[in-house]
């Protein structure tokens, strides 16, 4: 199949069209357009339009040879009321490889119609006013969760969580900054200090405490959005890798009773509970004996940098309990695992804090699991839902409050820096939003979206 595909920089009045359901075979598959010509097109290809919001059994043909393509239910959303805003039709059509190409195809060959771009639906409901940046973010989010809790993160950002609370504080900071402008009015310097004193700092001191308190959440919405990173490190030869199969059920990873069999890092992504944990196999640290060993233990020491949670693990005939100094170094989260119980001395030998399990047998496995997922819920799940999930977010909001944390510690003689700290916290959460001068994330943020949403 050949289709023209995304063509950059074309203005948004063009009408595009993609499969919007996953590829491969399946019973149905919706094929979706939006634009001004996203009317006349499902006419061209099925005859009359159905009512707005009413699906009807259509059959497609090709407008040109009249060959019928398939019979598909056709669903039309007049703009304004649609995802993106604009007139929006749907094809649900067979989901068969060459039924879909034949009808991609066929679109593809109508005047001012062309095939979306990654996100580009989205960013049109973003442009439309339909969405905002938090709840595009959201929704991409949506569509990458792999587990529960993910689900239910995304869905509340999609639904606009952060956005209303953003919109609370922009009112309040609006507030302010109206009473600073009155004082800067104000030939009577003896009302400036009722105006900003008693009246805007309280407003601005009390956005404050709410603002710190979703900061101030240990980073468990992006650690949610992102999985909880757990990296598997010990001496060569303890039985990482083999842990690493035993808990995702499955041969992963490479085990031999050698010494530095594992080299390069080795993921996998496991749901517990309904979290996201991501469990990382790295190369067992030693004197490295040659450059890739060395390379490999880089690897090991950087990725335990990032970790949430540090697993160190510990050869129960000969174990050596305390973990390298660069890759403990900052953890707060470590936990020490006693493998190979089948065969050393287990209770005895093992420590106080620390589990002891046989990635061989399977025992003490079921602990393991359990400790997991009790911490994955904490760094995850405990307290009130996290609203910050992005990097992004958090960036625009500690900007936020800096500036109003600026506004209450300058001199509230200085009227103009005043107004000035408070058009810089509004401006943040406007990029938040994407209300204001966000030209340069757009690309990023609706690319990183699927073909057809
Ligand atoms: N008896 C026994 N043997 C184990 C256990 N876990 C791992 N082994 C064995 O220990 C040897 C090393 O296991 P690996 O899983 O490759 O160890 P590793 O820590 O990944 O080693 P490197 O990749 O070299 O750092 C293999 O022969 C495993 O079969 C266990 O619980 N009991
Ligand atoms: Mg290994």
């Amino acid at each position: 199949m050949t289709l023209s595909g995304p063509k950059t920089n074309t203005p948004t009045s063009d009408t595009i069209f993609a499969l919007s359901s996953g590829r491969g075979r399946a019973g149905i598959a919706v094929v979706r357009l939006s634009g001004s010509l996203a009317g006349g097109a499902v006419r061209k290809l099925g005859g009359a339009l159905p009512e707005g919001r009413q699906a009807l059994l259509r059959h497609l043909c090709d407008p040109q040879t009249g060959e019928k393509l398939d019979d598909a239910l056709v669903l039309f959303f007049e703009a304004p009321l649609s995802f993106t805003g604009e007139d929006v039709g749907e094809l649900h059509v067979h989901g068969g490889p060459a039924v879909i190409a034949a009808v991609l195809e066929t679109l593809d060959g109508m005047e001012g119609l062309r095939m979306a771009e990654p996100g580009e639906f989205a960013r049109r409901a973003f442009e439309n006013g339909k969405l905002d940046l938090t709840q595009a973010e959201g929704l991409a989010d949506l569509i990458e969760a792999e587990t529960q809790a993910q689900r239910r993160q995304a869905l509340r950002q999609s639904g606009g969580t952060l956005l209303a609370l953003c919109d609370e504080w922009r009112e309040q900071i609006i507030l302010a900054a109206s009473l600073v402008e009155a004082a800067l009015d104000f030939s009577d310097e003896a009302d400036v200090p009722e105006l900003i004193e008693d009246r805007a700092r309280p407003v601005i001191a009390d956005l404050l405490g709410g603002l710190n308190h979703h900061l101030d959440d240990a980073r468990k919405g992006e650690r949610l959005r992102e999985g909880l990173q757990v990296v598997l490190a010990g001496q060569p030869n303890v039985g990482k890798s083999s842990l690493l199969n035993a808990l995702a059920s499955r041969d992963v990873a490479i085990v031999s009773h050698e010494p530095g069999t594992t080299r390069d890092v080795i993921e996998v992504h496991l749901d517990l509970g309904g979290f996201p944990v991501t469990l990382i196999d790295t190369a067992g640290l030693r004197q490295p004996s040659g450059e890739i060993e060395r390379e490999g233990m880089r690897r090991t020491v950087a990725r335990a940098a990032d970790a949430d949670l540090l697993v160190w693990l510990v050869d129960a005939a000969k174990p050596v309990w305390e973990p390298h100094a660069d890759i403990k170094a900052g953890k707060s989260h470590i936990l020490t695992i006693l493998n190979k119980i089948d065969v050393g001395p287990a209770t005895g030998n093992n420590r106080k804090g620390s589990l002891a399990i046989s990635a061989k047998t399977g025992d003490g496995l079921e602990q393991l699991i359990s400790f997991l997922t009790d911490k994955a819920s904490e760094l995850m799940g405990a307290g009130e839902p996290a609203i910050v999930t992005r990097a992004r977010q958090r960036r625009e909001l500690e900007a936020c409050r800096d500036a109003l944390q600026a506004f209450l510690s300058g001199d509230a003689a200085d009227l103009e820096l005043r107004a000035e700290d408070l058009r810089v916290a509004a401006h943040s959460l406007g990029r938040l939003s994407g209300r204001v001068d966000v030209e340069d994330i757009l690309d990023r943020i609706f690319g990183d979206f699927c073909i057809g949403k």
